[in-house]
Protein backbone atom coordinates (compact mmCIF):
# COMPACT_ATOMS: atom_id res chain seq x y z
CA UNK A 1 0.00 0.00 0.00
CA UNK A 2 1.23 3.68 -0.86
CA UNK A 3 2.04 6.19 1.87
CA UNK A 4 -0.68 8.37 2.07
CA UNK A 5 -0.73 11.77 1.40
CA UNK A 6 -2.77 12.72 4.90
CA UNK A 7 -1.00 15.36 6.86
CA UNK A 8 0.08 13.72 10.45
CA UNK A 9 -0.90 15.70 13.66
CA UNK A 10 1.92 17.76 15.22
CA UNK A 11 4.90 15.83 16.94
CA UNK A 12 4.58 12.56 14.62
CA UNK A 13 6.59 10.75 12.61
CA UNK A 14 5.22 7.89 9.83
CA UNK A 15 6.68 4.61 11.19
CA UNK A 16 6.85 1.76 8.50
CA UNK A 17 3.95 -0.96 9.42
CA UNK A 18 2.24 -1.73 12.50
CA UNK A 19 4.25 -1.76 15.65
CA UNK A 20 2.89 -4.11 18.56
CA UNK A 21 3.26 -1.44 21.42
CA UNK A 22 1.98 -1.11 24.97
CA UNK A 23 2.57 -1.41 28.95
CA UNK A 24 2.81 -5.33 28.32
CA UNK A 25 6.07 -4.59 27.04
CA UNK A 26 7.65 -8.44 26.95
CA UNK A 27 4.44 -10.05 27.75
CA UNK A 28 2.71 -12.15 25.33
CA UNK A 29 -0.50 -11.18 24.30
CA UNK A 30 -3.38 -12.65 27.09
CA UNK A 31 -5.09 -15.71 25.90
CA UNK A 32 -8.43 -15.44 24.54
CA UNK A 33 -11.67 -17.39 26.04
CA UNK A 34 -13.14 -19.74 23.99
CA UNK A 35 -16.86 -17.32 24.37
CA UNK A 36 -15.27 -14.13 24.59
CA UNK A 37 -17.66 -11.19 25.68
CA UNK A 38 -17.82 -7.92 26.55
CA UNK A 39 -18.77 -7.76 30.34
CA UNK A 40 -21.13 -3.82 31.05
CA UNK A 41 -20.94 -2.59 34.27
CA UNK A 42 -21.41 0.02 36.21
CA UNK A 43 -24.55 2.42 36.05
CA UNK A 44 -26.48 -0.91 34.44
CA UNK A 45 -29.66 -1.63 35.83
CA UNK A 46 -28.29 -5.21 35.17
CA UNK A 47 -25.02 -6.38 34.03
CA UNK A 48 -24.82 -7.74 31.08
CA UNK A 49 -22.24 -10.16 28.67
CA UNK A 50 -22.82 -9.07 25.29
CA UNK A 51 -21.01 -12.39 23.32
CA UNK A 52 -18.81 -11.74 20.68
CA UNK A 53 -21.25 -13.74 18.27
CA UNK A 54 -23.74 -10.78 18.99
CA UNK A 55 -21.98 -7.69 18.24
CA UNK A 56 -20.63 -9.44 14.82
CA UNK A 57 -24.40 -9.02 14.05
CA UNK A 58 -24.95 -5.19 14.88
CA UNK A 59 -24.35 -3.26 11.62
CA UNK A 60 -20.62 -2.62 10.54
CA UNK A 61 -18.82 -0.46 10.11
CA UNK A 62 -15.18 0.44 8.16
CA UNK A 63 -12.87 3.40 8.64
CA UNK A 64 -9.54 3.38 6.62
CA UNK A 65 -7.10 6.17 9.55
CA UNK A 66 -3.70 6.83 11.01
CA UNK A 67 -2.69 5.27 14.43
CA UNK A 68 -0.62 7.75 16.33
CA UNK A 69 0.89 6.91 19.55
CA UNK A 70 1.73 9.38 22.27
CA UNK A 71 5.37 8.54 22.06
CA UNK A 72 5.37 9.56 18.81
CA UNK A 73 5.29 7.40 16.01
CA UNK A 74 2.25 7.09 13.37
CA UNK A 75 1.37 3.90 11.56
CA UNK A 76 -0.32 4.99 8.68
CA UNK A 77 -3.46 3.64 6.19
CA UNK A 78 -4.89 1.29 8.59
CA UNK A 79 -8.10 -0.17 7.65
CA UNK A 80 -10.25 -1.04 10.72
CA UNK A 81 -13.52 -3.28 10.43
CA UNK A 82 -15.92 -3.61 13.56
CA UNK A 83 -18.99 -2.27 14.77
CA UNK A 84 -18.96 1.22 15.56
CA UNK A 85 -19.06 2.22 19.42
CA UNK A 86 -22.16 4.68 19.08
CA UNK A 87 -23.76 1.53 17.18
CA UNK A 88 -22.90 -0.83 20.28
CA UNK A 89 -23.91 2.04 22.81
CA UNK A 90 -27.37 2.62 21.50
CA UNK A 91 -27.89 -1.30 21.06
CA UNK A 92 -26.69 -2.50 24.30
CA UNK A 93 -25.24 0.30 26.98
CA UNK A 94 -28.49 2.68 26.60
CA UNK A 95 -31.08 -0.10 27.29
CA UNK A 96 -29.68 -1.19 30.12
CA UNK A 97 -29.21 2.50 32.02
CA UNK A 98 -31.96 3.00 34.69
CA UNK A 99 -33.74 5.95 33.44
CA UNK A 100 -32.06 9.30 34.38
CA UNK A 101 -28.61 8.11 34.08
CA UNK A 102 -25.93 11.01 33.09
CA UNK A 103 -23.07 8.68 31.74
CA UNK A 104 -19.77 10.92 31.64
CA UNK A 105 -17.14 8.51 30.98
CA UNK A 106 -17.04 4.51 29.87
CA UNK A 107 -13.37 2.58 31.25
CA UNK A 108 -12.66 0.39 28.82
CA UNK A 109 -10.71 -2.86 30.12
CA UNK A 110 -8.55 -5.51 28.06
CA UNK A 111 -7.93 -8.89 28.43
CA UNK A 112 -4.25 -8.34 29.71
CA UNK A 113 -6.07 -5.96 32.33
CA UNK A 114 -5.15 -2.15 30.98
CA UNK A 115 -7.45 0.11 31.71
CA UNK A 116 -8.51 3.61 29.70
CA UNK A 117 -10.99 5.94 30.52
CA UNK A 118 -12.69 7.57 27.53
CA UNK A 119 -15.26 10.57 28.08
CA UNK A 120 -18.32 9.68 26.51
CA UNK A 121 -18.23 12.45 23.87
CA UNK A 122 -15.34 11.25 22.50
CA UNK A 123 -16.38 7.50 22.58
CA UNK A 124 -19.84 8.58 20.39
CA UNK A 125 -17.52 10.31 18.08
CA UNK A 126 -18.20 8.82 13.78
CA UNK A 127 -14.46 7.29 13.87
CA UNK A 128 -14.61 5.66 17.03
CA UNK A 129 -15.14 1.60 16.33
CA UNK A 130 -14.84 -1.87 18.35
CA UNK A 131 -12.77 -3.08 15.54
CA UNK A 132 -12.62 -7.06 14.72
CA UNK A 133 -10.40 -7.05 11.35
CA UNK A 134 -7.54 -5.45 10.50
CA UNK A 135 -6.78 -5.19 6.88
CA UNK A 136 -9.05 -7.36 5.91
CA UNK A 137 -8.32 -9.83 8.24
CA UNK A 138 -9.31 -10.97 12.11
CA UNK A 139 -7.55 -8.63 14.40
CA UNK A 140 -4.03 -11.16 15.62
CA UNK A 141 -2.55 -10.97 18.83
CA UNK A 142 -0.60 -8.46 19.01
CA UNK A 143 -2.41 -5.85 17.75
CA UNK A 144 -5.75 -6.93 20.00
CA UNK A 145 -7.43 -10.26 19.38
CA UNK A 146 -10.51 -10.71 19.77
CA UNK A 147 -11.76 -6.66 19.84
CA UNK A 148 -10.42 -3.47 20.32
CA UNK A 149 -11.40 0.12 20.47
CA UNK A 150 -9.99 2.30 17.93
CA UNK A 151 -10.32 5.77 18.44
CA UNK A 152 -7.90 7.24 15.80
CA UNK A 153 -8.51 11.09 16.88
CA UNK A 154 -7.09 10.37 20.13
CA UNK A 155 -3.44 8.86 21.47
CA UNK A 156 -2.67 5.05 21.53
CA UNK A 157 -3.27 4.82 24.89
CA UNK A 158 -6.89 5.05 24.54
CA UNK A 159 -7.05 2.25 22.26
CA UNK A 160 -7.73 -0.61 24.64
CA UNK A 161 -6.98 -3.73 23.03
CA UNK A 162 -8.56 -7.41 23.84
CA UNK A 163 -11.51 -5.16 25.16
CA UNK A 164 -13.88 -7.53 27.43
CA UNK A 165 -15.04 -5.24 30.02
CA UNK A 166 -16.64 -1.85 29.46
CA UNK A 167 -17.65 0.06 32.56
CA UNK A 168 -20.25 3.46 32.56
CA UNK A 169 -19.35 6.13 34.91
CA UNK A 170 -21.34 9.06 35.89
CA UNK A 171 -18.17 11.24 37.04
CA UNK A 172 -14.11 10.92 35.86
CA UNK A 173 -12.59 7.96 37.29
CA UNK A 174 -10.15 8.90 40.22
CA UNK A 175 -6.31 9.66 38.66
CA UNK A 176 -4.14 7.04 39.85
CA UNK A 177 -1.26 7.86 37.69
CA UNK A 178 1.84 9.58 38.96
CA UNK A 179 2.62 13.34 37.71
CA UNK A 180 5.75 12.11 35.57
CA UNK A 181 3.32 10.40 33.47
CA UNK A 182 0.20 11.70 33.64
CA UNK A 183 -2.21 10.83 30.77
CA UNK A 184 -4.62 13.52 29.53
CA UNK A 185 -8.29 12.51 29.92
CA UNK A 186 -9.49 13.76 26.10
CA UNK A 187 -5.98 12.91 24.25
CA UNK A 188 -6.72 14.84 21.21
CA UNK A 189 -3.92 14.04 18.84
CA UNK A 190 -4.51 17.37 16.77
CA UNK A 191 -4.57 19.58 19.87
CA UNK A 192 -1.35 17.25 20.98
CA UNK A 193 -2.83 16.38 24.40
CA UNK A 194 -0.33 14.42 25.22
CA UNK A 195 0.06 14.78 28.94
CA UNK A 196 -2.57 15.73 31.70
CA UNK A 197 -0.31 18.39 33.08
CA UNK A 198 2.19 19.80 30.75
CA UNK A 199 1.84 21.35 26.87
CA UNK A 200 2.38 18.35 24.55
CA UNK A 201 4.99 19.93 22.44
CA UNK A 202 7.51 20.25 26.14
CA UNK A 203 7.38 16.11 26.68
CA UNK A 204 8.05 15.01 22.78
CA UNK A 205 11.65 14.88 23.28
CA UNK A 206 10.74 12.53 26.57
CA UNK A 207 8.19 9.92 25.04
CA UNK A 208 10.37 10.14 21.87
CA UNK A 209 13.49 8.31 23.25
CA UNK A 210 10.82 5.80 24.93
CA UNK A 211 9.88 4.41 21.33
CA UNK A 212 13.42 2.45 21.18
CA UNK A 213 12.88 0.01 23.91
CA UNK A 214 9.44 -0.06 24.55
CA UNK A 215 9.57 -1.27 20.74
CA UNK A 216 12.10 -4.18 21.60
CA UNK A 217 10.66 -5.11 23.90
CA UNK A 218 6.78 -5.42 22.90
CA UNK A 219 8.89 -7.31 19.98
CA UNK A 220 10.14 -9.92 22.44
CA UNK A 221 6.40 -10.88 23.74
CA UNK A 222 4.99 -10.34 19.97
CA UNK A 223 3.58 -13.45 18.07
CA UNK A 224 5.60 -13.75 15.38
CA UNK A 225 8.66 -13.05 16.89
CA UNK A 226 10.58 -16.45 15.78
CA UNK A 227 9.67 -15.76 12.20
CA UNK A 228 10.63 -12.16 12.33
CA UNK A 229 14.44 -12.69 13.32
CA UNK A 230 14.86 -14.89 10.68
CA UNK A 231 17.21 -12.98 8.86
CA UNK A 232 15.83 -11.79 4.85
CA UNK A 233 16.29 -14.50 1.86
N1 LIG B 1 -4.89 -4.05 26.38
C1 LIG B 1 -3.95 -3.12 26.03
N2 LIG B 1 -4.30 -2.13 25.20
C2 LIG B 1 -3.39 -1.18 24.85
C3 LIG B 1 -2.09 -1.18 25.37
C4 LIG B 1 -1.74 -2.24 26.26
O1 LIG B 1 -0.61 -2.35 26.75
N3 LIG B 1 -2.70 -3.20 26.56
N4 LIG B 1 -1.20 -0.18 25.01
C5 LIG B 1 -1.76 1.06 24.43
C6 LIG B 1 -0.77 1.90 23.76
S1 LIG B 1 0.19 2.92 24.69
C7 LIG B 1 -0.70 1.94 22.38
S2 LIG B 1 0.32 3.04 21.57
C8 LIG B 1 -1.49 1.03 21.53
C9 LIG B 1 -0.60 0.21 20.63
O2 LIG B 1 -1.36 -0.58 19.76
P1 LIG B 1 -0.65 -1.66 18.85
O3 LIG B 1 0.10 -2.60 19.73
O4 LIG B 1 -1.74 -2.30 18.06
O5 LIG B 1 0.32 -0.91 17.98
O6 LIG B 1 -2.29 0.15 22.28
C10 LIG B 1 -2.87 0.72 23.44
N5 LIG B 1 -3.80 -0.22 24.00
MO1 LIG C 1 1.22 4.48 23.11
Amino acid sequence: MGHSTRKLPPGQSRVEGFPRFGTHLSRPAPPVPADPVIAVRGVVAEDLDLPLTALSSLPRKEITADFHCVAGWSATDLRWEGVSFETFYRAVVKPALSPGTSVTHIKCRGLDGYEAAVTIEDILADDVLIAQNLNGRPLDSDHGAPVRLVSPSQYGYLNVKHLCHVEVLTRAPAITEGVLIRSHPRARVWEEERHGLLPGRVVRPFYRVLIRPIRMLCALGARDRHTRRRPPR
